[in-house]
């Protein structure tokens, strides 16, 4: 059907992307699902911030607009531009391949589509409000975990292509670093891989046999755990990609160089090891689980926080020699250099400047006397939106407004990019109000995942009130600027001029030193990586098999 397709287009003069087609077309598919991800979690956010203020009735529950939220934005959004970037980052860095998987990579789309699609259906149908988390003893309807397993299964079959294009290049170029925005995307997914397996687990051992009735009781703690042995590395899946962008795209876009090769993989290997161990950091306030144990993850959650740190040391490094270059003096005489008028710049750029507090707030989360001041509150809530929301969300906005031209063969004009500007601006502003209303409000004890709170007119709470009308607003700036972009993508594929659009990936500065060949050893940092999981797991998971308690029946509370 793609080749008829592709004739089809040729004969009409349909513009060549920049790419070979068929990865393109690939790219692009992911792409515009993501979009559309964007679209509807959107809607559903602003809809749950509303009625949770009042503003409007309940004509949706409110949990099930966050489990609707949550699942568009935190899963389809992310995953599936992720897995689009990474496949045009793959064909571009690799070159076009006769062996390009595109059977398999096809089937991963269309596993992930049926399982989005039978989620979706369940959450509407309000079979499965169960919040992103899908934490036990909640139960949903079978069908949502089916759902999510052919969505996972679906994820595997894209990580697998994206594999085999980088055995097929390591076999066709022996001796030769893989590029570096390659290497970066193997390692992603190598990362999506391994931290499923939790989630995986959960769901075929606990969850669905629960809610086929097969088993009568499920192990709360444990099915908890096994999610945020996958629910940390999660959060570095979205990372990751963004991160990529900010090494090897925005440099090219400013003009200059990537600072380090070495460093940026590196980076990418403590990732890999250090993102697993860590899940603890999401459980401090939870009972049965040893303080042993979750002082270990504490410990290992402030070695994750490493990589992130190299990586601000790297973006500094490049801004300011090329600053220098452009005449600039002093640490920060670069601020001035920089071409804050290029959507593909300010966009991650801002994303950047959001993460310095996001980043300080995580390693607040994961301290564990200050964890029991904001756990459970909309400052964590506040969290992620600056986190997953702002620096990564905005980084893949940003990324759009230049990938999906050059998989359409299109252009982006002066008036695009200035629309990308404004939304950019929109996203920067609401965001700001939405979550310093939610890191504050949370501080004064405002609990997250509570919906349509009467209990607001209680002297000790109406001082959230403000709060959450500022949420609102933010909320409502947040959804203007989810069109904008809608209606820039739809431009973008459709109504711009037919060209050639840059897919920029910078070079590397002249290296100080030679990339060393074991980053690359992937037996290696696999088995590393499993050492970790087993050090920091096996004891406390074995705790909580053998002394469990009674397990829970499953509950369905709406
Ligand atoms: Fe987090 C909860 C700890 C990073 C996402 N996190 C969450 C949840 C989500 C999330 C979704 O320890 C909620 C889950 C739920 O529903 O319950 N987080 C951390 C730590 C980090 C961290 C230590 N989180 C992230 C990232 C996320 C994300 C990244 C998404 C993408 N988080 C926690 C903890 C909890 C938690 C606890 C549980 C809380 C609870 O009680 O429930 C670290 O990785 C952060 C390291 C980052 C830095 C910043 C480096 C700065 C850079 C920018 C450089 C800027 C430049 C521009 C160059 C140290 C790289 C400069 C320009 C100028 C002009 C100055
Ligand atoms: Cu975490």
């Amino acid at each position: 059907v793609a080749s008829k397709l592709r004739q089809w287009e040729m004969e009409r003069g349909v513009p060549v992307p920049s790419i070979g087609a068929k990865e393109a077309r690939l790219a692009y598919a992911h792409v515009v699902i993501s979009v559309l991800a964007v679209l509807i979690g959107g809607l559903a956010g602003l809809m749950q911030t509303l009625i949770r203020t009042g503003v409007i009735p309940e004509v949706f529950g409110y949990y099930q607009l966050l489990t609707a939220h949550g699942i568009m934005l935190g899963l389809v959004f992310t995953t599936m531009f992720i897995i689009g970037l990474l496949y045009a980052l793959l064909a571009k860095s690799f070159g076009r391949f006769e062996s390009f998987p595109t059977r398999v990579a096809w089937l991963g789309f269309w596993m992930i589509i049926a399982g989005a699609v039978l989620v979706t259906i369940m959450v509407l149908a309000n079979k499965a409000t169960v919040l992103y988390t899908f934490y036990a003893p909640l139960m949903a309807d079978p069908v949502f975990y089916i759902g999510l397993v052919l969505f996972v299964v679906g994820t595997w079959l894209s990580a697998f292509a994206m594999f085999r294009m980088y055995a097929d290049y390591k076999r066709e170029n022996p001796g030769v670093h893989p590029p570096l925005p390659a290497y970066m995307s193997v390692m992603t997914m190598l990362l999506w891989v391994i931290a499923t397996l939790g989630v995986a687990g959960t769901i075929l051992f606990q969850l669905l046999p629960l809610s086929l009735g097969w088993k009568d009781t499920v192990g709360i703690e444990l099915s908890r755990t096994l999610f945020w042995y996958f629910g940390h590395p999660l959060v570095y899946f979205w990372l990751m990609p963004a991160y990529i962008v900010w090494y090897t795209v925005v440099p090219k876009v400013i003009g200059g160089k990537i600072f380090s090769d070495a460093l940026a993989r590196m980076a990418f290997l403590l990732f890999l090891l250090f993102s697993f161990p860590v899940g603890f950091h999401h459980q401090l306030t939870e009972p049965g689980i040893d303080p042993f144990w979750k002082f270990v993850q504490v410990i290992l959650t402030f070695l994750v926080v490493i990589p992130s740190f190299m990586t601000a040391f790297s973006l500094f490094a490049t801004f300011e020699l090329r600053g220098r270059a452009l005449g600039a003096r002093g640490l920060f005489g670069w601020v001035k250099k920089m071409p804050y008028g290029d959507v593909r710049f300010l966009a991650p750029f801002v994303g950047m400047l959001f993460f310095i507090p996001a980043g300080a707030g995580g390693i607040i989360n994961a301290s564990h006397q200050l964890n029991a001041m904001v756990h459970n509150t909309l400052w964590v809530t506040g969290h992620f939106h600056i986190t997953v929301g702002t620096a990564v969300a905005l980084t893949f906005f940003g990324t759009a407004y230049w990938l999906v031209p050059v998989l359409r063969g299109r252009t982006l004009t002066k008036s695009m990019n200035r629309i990308g500007l404004i939304q950019t601006g929109t996203w920067a502003f609401g965001m700001s109000i939405m979550s310093y209303a939610m890191h504050i409000s949370g501080l004064q004890g405002n609990p997250r995942r509570t919906g349509p709170a009467t209990y607001f007119s209680d002297a000790l709470t109406r001082e959230w009130i403000p709060y959450h009308i500022a949420m609102a607003i933010g909320g409502t700036i947040l959804l203007i600027s989810v069109l904008i972009f809608v209606y820039s993508m739809f431009n973008l594929s459709f109504l711009a001029p037919k060209g050639e659009e840059e897919f920029p990936l910078a070079e590397t500065e002249e290296a100080a030193m030679e990339t060393p060949r074991f980053f690359e050893n992937w037996k290696l940092w696999i088995t590393v990586t499993f050492v970790l999981i087993a050090f920091a797991y096996t004891v406390p998971i074995w705790h909580l098999i053998e002394s469990a308690p009674p397990g829970a029946k499953g509950w369905v509370l709406w």
